[in-house]
């Protein structure tokens, strides 16, 4: 490659960055200090304090809702809303009876990175507790975050909290992207559990570092040559 194609390179590859930062669509209100705008919200959900929260407590029969008014979806529909097939919510053999879930849509670029704290509590305890399960779904894919049944060996405590985790996801290619977080009953509608989400960010992705060294190096090129002139 002689030095002109070297440096044509580098500016459109430079070009090509800056174009694609600019096309670059952020998670709208992360952070939730806008309450839920920009977030679809289906069943119990609600802001508190700057996390975003649902439940799967039904407030005609449950204490713990967080709306006080507005129950849990069944399963047909919140597996509808999440986009996902039938069943596909449920927990081993445990079929998953109602829950809530938020929603929404963004742009992202191969190598994006969503990132987001999230912590879990159950009202479910002693030997007979249901699988209740907190989820993210992802384009489609179902991630599950913790289980009610998971969390009973290291806390027999009823209403015991998770500790905060960080769970981070990158993209593999641009597009958009659909980001669902659920909460879902599991075995019955009874004992409540809820999912707690912070901080939702989606961080561009870091240029290759073939990258930076081709207009690194198109760039000493250019100054070269424009210092000899
Ligand atoms: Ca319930
Ligand atoms: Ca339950």
């Amino acid at each position: 490659m002689n030095h002109r194609s070297l440096l044509r390179n580098a500016l459109a590859t430079a070009a090509l960055a800056g174009a694609a930062a600019a096309a670059q669509a952020q998670v709208q209100n992360g952070d939730f200090t806008q309450g839920l705008a920009f977030w679809n919200p289906q069943g119990d959900v609600a802001v508190q304090g700057g996390v975003l929260k649902l439940s799967t407590a039904n407030f005609s029969f449950e204490t713990g809702s967080l709306t006080g008014n507005v129950a849990p979806l069944g399963i047909e529909a919140l597996e509808a809303a999440a986009g996902v097939p039938a069943y596909a919510l449920d927990v081993g053999w445990e079929a998953a009876v109602e829950g809530s879930l938020a929603k929404q849509s963004f742009a992202v670029q191969a190598g994006s990175t969503l990132s987001f704290s999230w912590s879990f509590s159950t009202t479910e305890a002693g030997p007979l507790a249901a699988l209740d399960h907190a989820f993210a779904v992802i384009n489609g894919q179902v991630i599950t975050l913790a289980t009610a049944g998971a969390n009973q060996q290291a806390t027999a405590a009823p209403s015991a909290q998770s500790t905060i985790s960080v769970f981070e996801h990158t993209f593999g290619q641009a597009g958009m992207a659909t980001l669902v977080f659920g909460v879902a009953d599991t075995l019955d509608d009874l004992a409540p559990s809820t999912l707690s989400i912070h901080g939702v960010t989606l961080a561009a992705p870091v240029p290759e570092p073939q990258t930076w060294a081709l207009m690194l190096g198109g760039l000493a090129l250019l100054s070269r040559r424009l210092r000899r002139r």
